[in-house]
């Protein structure tokens, strides 16, 4: 059975085998060529094989893809590794190896080659493509040497930034993630033709409400000027994505706008929430605020980076990729007390609590709010609180609580607050109070 051909051989009755590269029939190219004993008459493939009938020769049998490793040869080559077809400007590779093996690595599918050094570094491509292939040489360097490889990592960088991983940042009172990213594979001192010299941290406009108050805060910007934003002089340039057909808003004293509509940008409403300086490290991250912090239900933000290079049309952007931020820090307790006790013993009344104001965290930050309050109530005095015997959930420093029980001899309520900051982390429990006819006074 013949298998699917990438290569199409030609027989040339003078020269030989000559073999050209169909895999865009519309545009054939000579991919090689071998010079047969004599005339060629005939050709048929099978696997990696082309058999040739010769005039004088006989049967030629002519390896056409060189893809194996090859025992007679001592070279190895792999089939392409990258598959997102995106652009390789550099790749660098590792190996666990013993002795004299050569490497190569060509990011246009093995057409042009560039030798390196395992854990040497960067290899730059002179002919950057989004094929990239490996081939090895194992050569013989002497007696009761044996090269051999047992591991092998190649990694690679395309010329837009790649995020690694967005994740909440631990024990605050939330609004924050960190970003990680992968540098753009042009980050490099010397990068020849478009060197980064900044990235740019975009964070999706989810709220149209937001969006509309944002733009109708700012000033347009003119496209290409260097521009400042009032007291955070925070944005410097505007980016080369302003080239498209977008308008661009300076939001005075927060961020730089995009209607969405310029080239480069994922679809949606960005603005720009940090900017750092190029430095040629292999990983970033920066601190960017989030649109909301999760509580019971995860609540999103979307960002992409653009990195920048020194030539102001010049951009690329990663594609886009969401986190979320948590509020980590619950609300210190409160302190609560019996305002005042209902009628008297034996009758219906109502009994009145207050407690302190809250707005810190138990580490003492500002808790971001609002603040809320939950009361519990129950006629053991060593209630563990629940939905079971929750009696109220309020803004309010004080509650008045009117029950059949309150009164009554032959029963007694115990009280305890707890304190929810913004997005429902709830404190420990306060102190206990009792009701009228059982004691005023604290039970701890
Ligand atoms: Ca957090
Ligand atoms: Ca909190």
């Amino acid at each position: 059975m013949i298998p699917p051909l990438r290569f199409g051989p030609v027989i040339d009755g003078d020269a030989g085998l000559v073999v050209v590269d169909i895999s865009d029939p519309a545009a054939p190219v000579w991919a090689g060529y071998y010079d047969t004993p004599g005339w060629a008459n005939g050709v048929a493939i099978a696997g990696d094989y082309a058999y040739v009938a010769c005039d004088d020769a006989g049967l030629v049998v002519v390896e056409v893809f060189q893809r194996a490793f090859s025992l007679e040869k001592n070279t190895g080559r792999s089939l392409v590794v990258s598959a997102s077809g995106e652009e390789i400007p550099r790749a660098r590779l590792a190996a666990t190896q013993l002795d004299s093996i050569g490497w190569e690595l060509s990011a246009d599918g093995g057409t042009s080659w560039e030798g390196l050094t395992p854990g040497g570094g960067w290899c730059a491509f002179a002919t950057p493509g989004s094929s990239l292939v490996w081939r090895s040489e194992h050569v013989y360097a002497g007696q009761g040497v044996n090269p051999a490889c047992s591991d092998l990592e190649i990694e690679w960088l395309y010329n837009f930034a790649v995020i690694d991983s967005i994740v909440d940042v631990p024990d605050d009172q939330g609004g924050w993630a960190r970003v990680h990213f992968t540098r753009s594979g042009r980050d490099f001192a010397d990068e020849p033709t478009y060197p980064i010299s900044g990235y740019y941290i975009f964070r999706r406009i989810e709220d149209l409400f937001q969006k509309a108050r944002m733009i109708g805060e700012a000033k347009i910007v003119e496209k290409g000027k260097r521009e400042t934003s009032g007291a955070r002089q925070k944005t410097p340039v505007i980016p080369a994505s302003a080239r498209g057909s977008g308008s661009f808003y300076l939001n005075d004293g927060h961020s730089l706008i995009s209607e969405g509509k310029s080239d480069g940008l994922p679809p949606g409403t960005w603005e720009v929430v940090d900017s750092l300086l190029a430095l040629g490290e292999d990983q970033y991250s920066c601190l960017v605020p989030t649109v909301a912090d999760s509580c019971s239900t995860l609540t999103y933000s979307v960002y992409c980076i653009q990195a920048q290079t020194d030539t102001p049309s010049v951009s690329y952007f990663s594609p886009p990729d969401s986190g979320y931020s948590k509020d980590n820090v619950n609300p210190a307790k409160t302190q609560v007390s019996v305002m005042a006790a209902g009628s008297a013993k034996g009758s219906v009344g109502t009994i009145w609590l207050t407690w302190d104001q809250v707005s810190t965290g138990v580490d003492g930050s500002s808790e971001p709010g609002p603040i809320s309050y939950r009361v519990y109530c129950d006629e053991d005095p060593n209630f563990t609180p629940g939905p079971g015997n929750l009696l109220t959930t309020t803004a309010d420093l004080s509650y008045a609580h009117t029950d059949a029980r309150i009164g009554d001899p032959a029963a007694n309520l115990y009280y305890v607050v707890t304190v929810l900051d913004g997005v429902g982390n709830e404190s420990a429990v306060s102190n206990v109070v009792g009701e009228f006819d059982k004691s005023l006074a604290s039970m701890e």
